[in-house]
C-alpha cells in the first residue's frame, strides 16, 4: 500500500566554504542519511553561495570535492539520492533572477546572516550576500520540495523561501509548492567549543572552537579537552552553562542519550572526565566516516560519474518548473 502513496521531496545544501564541521554534520547531514529511505532526496554542493566571500579557486575546488565524497561518507547512498554541484544545473540561477524580481529589499535587509556577514565582513559587502536567501528560494523551490532538512541558523531563509513562494503564487496561482523545515531536536545549532556562545562555522577564526569532519583522533581529542567550560563542576544542563550545554548536545546527537541519562553517567565526575568521553565519541563516530572518505576520494571517476548523473537528473526536474515559472511571467517560450 505504502509503495503506492509517491514520496515526498527533499532538498538541502552545504556551502563548500571549509572543512565540514561537527555543527554541519549533527545540524544537516545526519539527518539527510536518516531521511533517504523516505523520502526523494536532493542533496547538491551550494558553490554559487560559496562564491559570496573571496575565496581561492584552487581552494574551492578542493573544498568542493572533498564535500562531495564526504557526503557519500556520512552514509548518503548516490544509488537513492541525487548528488550535484548546485552550478551544475543553471536553473538555480535563472529562477533566482525571476524570485529576486518577487522579493523587497527590506526582506531581504531583516536577514540576520546578512546582518552577521557584512559586519564580519565589512570590506566585501557584495550584492550576492545580500540576495544570498533568494538563490537559496530558488534552490528550494526549483523541485517543488515538500521538506528542507537545516540547521537554526537557516530557519530564517526558509521563511523567506515560502514568503516569495507565497507572493508569487499570489499573482500567478499556484506554481510553487510551500515547503517545511526540518531542523533535529538536538544539534540544531552545535557552538564553537571555544566560544560557546557563538555558532561553530568553517568561517570560525579560532581553529580549535571547530571539529572537523577529517580531523584526526588525537586533534579531536585535544580540542574536546580544551573546551570551554564555567567554574561549576557538576555536568547538568542549565542556563548560563552554554560550553557544558554543547558538550552534552553533541554528545546526545553521537550517541542517542538523553540530557537525562547524560546527566545521571556524569553524576559525581569531573569536566576533564566528561570532555574526554564525548571526544573519545566523536572520534569513534567518525572514524568509518574517515575510513570511507579516503576511499572515495582517490577514486575521482566514480565521484565524476555520481554528480554528472545527478546533475542530469536534477536539471531535468528543475527544467519543468522553470518553463512553468518563465511563462507565467509571460517570456516568450523558448523555440
Ligand atoms: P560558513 O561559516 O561558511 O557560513 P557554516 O559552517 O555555517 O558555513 P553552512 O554551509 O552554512 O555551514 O551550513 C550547512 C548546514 O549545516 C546548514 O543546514 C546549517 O544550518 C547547518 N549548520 C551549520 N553550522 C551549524 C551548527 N553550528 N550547528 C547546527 N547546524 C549547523
Ligand atoms: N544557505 C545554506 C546552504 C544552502 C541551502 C540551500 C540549504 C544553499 N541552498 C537550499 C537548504 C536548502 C547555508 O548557508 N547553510
Amino acid at each position: 500500500m505504502s509503495e503506492t502513496i509517491a514520496k515526498k521531496t527533499i532538498l538541502s545544501g552545504i556551502k563548500p566554504t571549509g572543512s565540514l564541521n561537527l555543527g554541519g554534520y549533527l545540524g544537516a547531514v545526519k539527518n539527510w542519511v536518516a531521511l533517504q529511505e523516505d523520502y526523494n532526496c536532493l542533496y547538491m554542493l551550494a558553490d554559487l553561495h560559496a562564491l559570496t566571500i573571496r575565496i581561492d579557486p584552487a581552494v574551492l575546488r578542493k573544498n568542493s570535492m572533498e564535500l562531495f565524497a564526504l557526503y557519500i561518507a556520512c552514509g548518503i547512498d548516490p544509488e537513492k539520492n541525487l548528488l550535484f554541484f548546485q552550478s551544475h544545473v543553471p536553473q538555480h540561477a535563472e529562477l533566482s533572477w525571476i524570485l529576486n524580481c518577487y522579493t523587497m529589499f527590506g526582506e531581504l535587509n531583516r536577514m540576520t546572516q546578512f546582518k552577521d556577514k557584512s559586519a564580519k565582513n565589512a570590506e566585501n559587502i557584495n550584492a550576492g550576500l545580500f540576495t544570498y536567501p533568494v538563490l537559496m528560494a530558488a534552490d528550494i523551490l526549483l523541485y517543488q520540495s515538500d521538506l528542507v532538512p537545516v540547521g537554526e541558523d537557516q530557519r530564517q531563509h526558509l521563511e523567506l523561501a515560502r514568503d516569495i513562494a507565497t507572493r508569487y503564487n499570489g499573482v500567478y496561482g499556484d506554481v510553487f509548492k510551500l515547503p517545511e523545515g526540518y531542523t533535529p531536536k538536538v544539534g540544531a545549532r552545535i557552538m564553537s567549543l571555544t566560544n560557546p556562545t557563538h555558532k561553530m562555522s568553517k568561517s570560525e577564526e579560532d581553529e580549535n572552537g571547530t571539529v572537523n569532519l577529517l580531523d584526526n583522533k588525537d586533534a579531536i581529542i585535544r580540542k574536546f579537552k580544551r573546551a570551554v567550560t564555567d567554574s561549576e563542576t557538576c555536568v547538568r544542563h542549565a542556563e548560563g552553562k552554554d560550553g557544558i550545554n554543547n558538550l552534552m548536545s553533541i554528545y546526545s546527537a553521537v550517541t542517542g542519550k538523553s540530557f537525562e541519562e547524560i546527566e545521571k553517567e556524569f553524576d559525581g565526575r569531573g569536566y576533564g572526565d566528561f570532555k574526554l568521553t564525548v571526544g573519545e565519541s566523536v572520534a569513534e563516530c567518525l572514524a568509518p566516516v574517515q575510513q570511507k572518505y579516503n576511499d572515495l576520494i582517490s577514486d575521482k571517476a566514480q565521484l565524476e560519474a555520481i554528480y554528472k548523473r545527478g546533475a542530469e537528473q536534477a536539471g531535468y526536474m528543475a527544467m519543468k518548473t522553470l518553463r512553468k515559472v518563465y511563462k507565467k511571467v509571460g517570456l516568450i517560450p523558448r523555440a
